[in-house]
């Protein structure tokens, strides 16, 4: 199944303004931090343990507990309850995007033993918030009910001096859409007002990019790949052919230690991950 806007949400601003509130004294853990250049921080609200700090994303028998986090936050834990059925439900999480910070492109569920089927729910953005999936850019709205098929490479952006904040459900994978959503949903694709229009490649970007080659090491490597990911969101370049980049840039380099950086990167963002990293809950 793949991405697509289900509807969106009534939202009362004055009731999420203060639970919002709450959440701003919240501890966020920083699980999956590897995947991010610049700040990417979760917490739970329903998982399998009932403690808010533990936030991975794994395969486990029976119902989810509400942590304590969900207790404190009665707009939020209502719309969700309004929203979803609970009998699929695996994890719910609150993340937080900071400002200027990028998701590398990466499909997940590569290290879990089953997929989830996926929502998102933006609860605090605005328009210089991005997501993507492979070459499409586009924008979740505040309140909107997101599907969004995580097994696709996909990436995400904020510019916003406010921290991006976004629930995310992971639900069972062998189910249907009707025995998750209460509410009645569109299956409208990612419409055309949430997509983002990008500039075309110049013929000779792919030649021209790899002067990045004679700044890059280990020190800014990190930044080379924001700037390229960031290039992503802004131009007509897909989110794999980051890595594509990325790895000629430390080709020409011809430092080996970068080629490997780069190699090693790819193969986990996009082709596998050991499970002994799921960490323990
Ligand atoms: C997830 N995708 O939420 C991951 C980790 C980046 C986005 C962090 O499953
Ligand atoms: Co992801």
């Amino acid at each position: 199944m793949n991405t697509k806007k289900l509807g969106e949400l009534r939202i009362d601003m004055v009731d999420l303004q203060e639970d919002l509130k709450q959440i701003a004294n919240f501890y966020f853990s920083s699980t999956y931090s590897e995947f991010i250049c610049g700040v990417w921080e979760s917490c739970a609200l329903w998982n399998k343990s009932g403690l808010p700090n533990n936030t991975v994303v794994f395969a486990y028998e029976g119902q989810p507990t509400k942590t304590l986090y969900a207790e404190q936050l009665p707009y939020i834990s209502n719309l969700i309850q309004n929203t979803f059925y609970f009998d699929h439900l695996k994890l719910i999480r609150l993340v937080r995007l900071k400002n200027n910070s990028v998701i590398i492109p990466h499909k997940d569920f590569l290290e879990t033993e089953e997929e989830f089927l996926r929502f998102h729910i933006p609860l605090q953005t605005d328009e210089s918030c991005f997501n993507s999936e492979e070459d499409t850019v586009y924008h979740m709205k505040l309140g909107e009910i997101w599907h969004l098929n995580a097994s696709l490479v996909h990436s995400a952006a904020s510019f916003s001096p406010q921290e991006r904040l976004h629930l995310i459900l992971d639900f069972e994978k062998r189910v249907n859409l009707q025995q998750i959503i209460k509410i009645e949903f569109n299956d409208e694709g990612i419409p055309p007002e949430n997509i983002i229009e990008r500039e075309e490649l110049k013929a000779n970007f792919f030649t021209e990019i790899k002067v990045l080659s004679k700044i890059i090491n280990q020190f800014n490597f990190i930044d080379i790949l924001a700037i390229l990911i960031k290039t992503h969101f802004t131009k007509n370049l897909s989110a794999a052919k980051v890595f594509y980049i990325l790895f000629k840039i430390a080709e020409e380099s011809e430092d080996p230690a970068l080629i490997e950086k780069a190699k090693n990167l790819y193969s986990y963002c996009m082709l596998e991950r050991d499970s002994s990293l799921l960490g323990s809950e």
